[in-house]
């Protein structure tokens, strides 16, 4: 059935990550995270907003049993809000649905995350745990298979009448990642048959024959949700269903139209139904719209289908998809989706540092759909955005010690015009503990713990290495197990150094490296392999026919680059970032005083003068940057306005930290572009 040639996603059983980097971050997920979320799902965390997660599930489950009882009338659909809220916070009424319509996908999310943490970790209290959320789960679902507790609870009456807005296919495509994630670390099978029951009955209502719906989900998400259990199941009805939303979406006449719900005031000026991505046919999309997340999410469905079909019209409005975000709409930290206004990207270079959303999520989903370009086609220049995204977008979402969460991610804050300008009202100085809307930290959980299936993937005789992260790997070959073990060491500051060992393994097999995009073509490699050597897009094509351990060396050459942006991103004219690896750098007012817009760096500083400083920020280590720079003159004695003359400057070193550190230390000043003085 699988096709050895595919490349595919590794299985998380067969990586253990070693890093010291990435196994500090994973263990925060599994130490602090997950029990900490697990307490937020049910409304146990004092002073944080209530999630309702377990509530609805409960209150479904509790529904059920009533639904049993004679006289029982279901709750009819009224004119309910996309968010309810109870009259008394402290006393929810225990038969009512409250949160975001969407509110089911938290617990999901959670789950993929334990999934994931169990497959490395077993942990049989934790277990025991989701197992007793997953019979709540169970409880919950409807007798025919439905399952979504907002119109369950107000009212199954109104069910897919409003696919546009509705999310209940995009609560599908959370239950769904996390049941396979979850028979997959377990072996228990109880969520994947919650999810099938649940996708039977979709299919049952939605698809191309006489008498369904023609839609598609109006939040994408099922699409590669419908991927995954095709690949874990082998059952093609659920391929076929997730290539249905794909190709439907966007066709005249358009089903969001015939729904006939008011269109959105966020939708314009744009054209109609764009914020959905369903302006076009989606292989006649060219260009990154609407909504950031919805984006990459049905991108990223787009692209494993092209791969599992080899559509290469689908291939090829993928890469254009992919080139609209990376070449004209992406922040340098990988963020993306410039206006909160709908949550969503605006036009190509228009990228405001200080209003910026870019949402967690949105960077979360851009990884995504970065590793199934990589799938697709394996190239370097993919596998920088994710790495981008993830190191920077990413892991700034969360506070070092995990204990609290942006949402939004901007390049640039004023902690006084956060709380003063409305148009910066999203825009928080300090990370939140958690959010009425929590889509993005048991999303992040859910990445974090499962960085290995994003560092490497795998085709039948190739192991392809994306990120450069310490693990060990087992690669299977025919009937031989092959164990490669990466070692990277970053002690020398100026590079990288890459330890590849393999044992024993008696086979041959492909190694593929990637050529990272930020060491600038300057590597060396040696030792086993590096004779057979062959490049293509950016990844080195090792031949490993060794029959003993042998051992390869790879060193990546990892520069300070102060970097500029394309002219048409206006906010950066005459401005510079500091990159030093897949790190963006950013300053901190807690290390360089107050008002940060009158730091500059010389135009004759070049990024071979900048040193290192080993420092700890919040209990985790840190390389700091000094960068030779200058503190102008505060000028505030002259009125508004006054006469230009030579602004007078000190000296001043720069001090600069990664930027997904930031805000770990009180509230204050931050900027990633410095001016060119
Ligand atoms: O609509 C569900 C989630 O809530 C989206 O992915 C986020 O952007 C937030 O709007
Ligand atoms: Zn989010």
């Amino acid at each position: 059935m699988r096709d050895e040639h595919e490349n595919r996603a590794i299985d998380l059983k067969k990586v253990r990550i070693t890093d010291d980097f990435w196994k500090t971050e994973q263990e925060l997920v599994r130490n602090e995270v997950i029990p900490y979320q697990w307490e937020a799902l049910n409304d146990r965390v004092e002073g944080a907003a209530p999630s309702y997660a377990m509530h609805n599930f409960r209150a479904a489950k509790a529904l059920r049993a009533r639904s049993k009882e004679p006289g029982f009338i279901a709750p009819v659909f009224g004119d309910v809000p996309f968010e309810v809220l109870p009259e008394d916070p402290a006393h929810p009424d225990p038969s009512k649905f409250y949160g975001y319509l969407f509110q089911d996908t938290d617990f999901y999310k959670w789950i993929e995350a334990v999934a994931y943490s169990l497959t490395v970790h077993p942990d049989p209290a934790l277990q025991e745990t989701a197992d007793e959320a997953i019979r709540i789960i169970e409880g919950a679902q409807a007798e025919d298979g439905y399952l979504d507790t907002y119109y369950i609870l107000n009212g199954r009456n109104a069910e897919f009448t409003n696919l546009r807005d509705n999310h209940e296919l995009y609560c599908f495509g959370h239950l769904t990642e996390a049941a396979v994630a979850y028979v997959q670390a377990t072996g228990n099978a109880r969520l994947l048959r919650v999810a099938e029951r649940y996708a039977a009955y979709i299919s049952s209502k939605i698809g191309a024959e006489e008498g369904k719906k023609h839609g598609y989900p109006g939040h994408e998400i099922a699409e590669m949700a419908l991927v995954r259990l095709y690949e874990e199941t082998g059952n093609t009805d659920y391929l076929a269903l997730g290539r249905y939303f794909i190709d439907e979406r966007g066709k005249e006449p358009k089903y969001f139209a015939l729904e006939g719900h008011p269109q959105h005031d966020y939708e314009k000026p744009n054209p109609i139904f764009s914020y959905y991505q369903a302006h076009l046919p989606v292989r006649e999309q060219d260009e990154a719209m609407g909504h950031a997340v919805r984006a990459v999410y049905l991108y990223s469905g787009m692209a494993d289908i092209a791969r599992l079909t080899d559509d290469e019209s689908l291939k090829a409005a993928c890469r254009k998809l992919f080139m609209s975000i990376s070449r004209d709409k992406m922040y340098i930290t990988g963020g993306i989706g410039s206006t909160h206004i709908g949550e969503a990207f605006t036009f190509p270079y228009d990228l405001p540092n200080d209003t910026a959303y870019t949402e967690s999520c949105a960077s979360i989903g851009l990884v995504f759909f970065a590793r199934r370009m990589l799938q697709m086609e394996p190239k370097s220049e993919y596998a920088d955005v994710m790495e981008r995204a993830l190191y920077n977008g990413v892991l700034s979402g969360i506070a070092l010690d995990g204990k609290s969460f942006f949402y939004v991610n901007p390049l640039e804050v004023w902690p006084e015009a956060s709380r003063r300008d409305a148009r910066k009202l999203h825009v928080k100085n300090v990370r939140q503990k958690w959010f009425g809307c929590a889509c993005c930290p048991p999303n992040i959980a859910r990445l974090l713990e499962s960085a290995g299936a994003y560092a490497f993937t795998e085709s039948g005789d190739t192991l392809y290495t994306h990120l450069y992260i310490s693990s060990e790997v087992t690669k299977t070959v025919g009937d031989r197990e092959v164990r490669v073990k990466l070692d990277v060491t970053r002690s020398d500051p100026s590079k990288w150094t890459v330890r590849i060992v393999t044992e024993a393994c008696g086979a041959d097999f492909r190694l593929a490296l990637r050529i990272p995009g930020w060491c600038r073509g300057k590597y060396s490699l040696s030792g086993a392999g590096s004779d057979s050597v062959s490049e293509k897009d950016g990844y080195l094509y090792l031949c490993m026919n060794n029959e003993e351990r042998s051992e390869t060396l790879l060193e990546l050459s990892c520069p300070v680059r102060f970097m500029r942006a394309d002219t048409r991103v206006r906010e950066n004219s005459g401005r510079i970032a500091v990159t030093y690896g897949p790190y963006v750098y950013c300053l901190e007012e807690k290390d360089n005083g107050p008002d940060l817009n009158l730091l500059t760096i010389g135009r004759e500083v070049r990024p071979e003068e900048v040193t290192f400083e080993e420092t700890e920020i919040a209990g985790r280590k840190a390389r700091m940057l000094l960068v030779p720079g200058l503190r102008e003159e505060a000028e505030t004695n002259q009125g508004l306005y006054f006469d230009a003359e030579d602004e007078k400057a000190e000296p001043k070193t720069l001090k600069m930290i990664p930027y997904f550190m930031w805000a770990n230390r009180g509230e204050n000043e931050m900027q990633v572009w410095i001016r060119q003085g």
